[in-house]
């Protein structure tokens, strides 16, 4: 049976994942708007990928015989100081991402909700990796420095192509 407690917190994280994947979008923008077109189709690709986990959780609620909500969302900020920043900031909803689905983990358990506990295990690793190539784009920022933005937005889609291929 089909918990109340799990389908309020799955529907939840769909307004996180849309949040998210407006969030990214709204990244996207700014970046293509000041010339940084690597970045820009990096943050592109990222908002599709939340948006594909929105339509996992939805489709699951709805599969478990729940009713999926798609809600209205705060909208996110529309100006970045800079790439540096802006990835910043990008690790730390991660990292509040990553905690929400913790909670969901957390919720199944209690509620012995096992099947939902192991399908949420997708979105518990999909998150550490989803940390770790946030990071990896920190540490090449901080190493490079502001004066050579030009290469790292030149390059940073091949990291994107590099950890799909390493977790596939
Ligand atoms: Fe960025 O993560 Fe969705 O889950």
């Amino acid at each position: 049976m089909f918990q109340k407690n799990v389908e309020t917190i799955l529907n939840r994280q769909v307004e996180r994942e849309m949040f998210s994947s407006n969030l990214y979008l709204s990244m996207a923008s700014w970046s293509e708007q000041n010339g940084f077109d690597g970045i820009s189709k990096w943050l592109y690709a990222q908002a599709d990928e939340e948006r594909l986990h929105l339509l996992k959780i939805v489709g699951y609620i709805n599969e478990r015989g729940g009713k999926a909500i798609i809600p209205a969302v705060e909208a996110p900020a529309v100006e970045f100081e800079n790439p540096k920043m802006m990835f910043a900031k990008v690790l730390t909803h991660e990292e509040f991402i990553s905690n929400s689905i913790n909670e969901i983990v957390a919720v199944c358990f209690v509620e012995k909700d096992f099947t939902t506990y192991q399908w949420i295990q997708w979105f518990v690793s999909e998150q550490i990796q989803e940390e770790k190539s946030v990071r990896t784009i920190l540490d090449k920022l901080n190493l490079i420095g502001e004066n050579n933005l030009y290469v790292f937005d030149r390059d940073i889609f091949a990291l994107r192509t590099a950890a799909e291929t390493a977790t596939a």
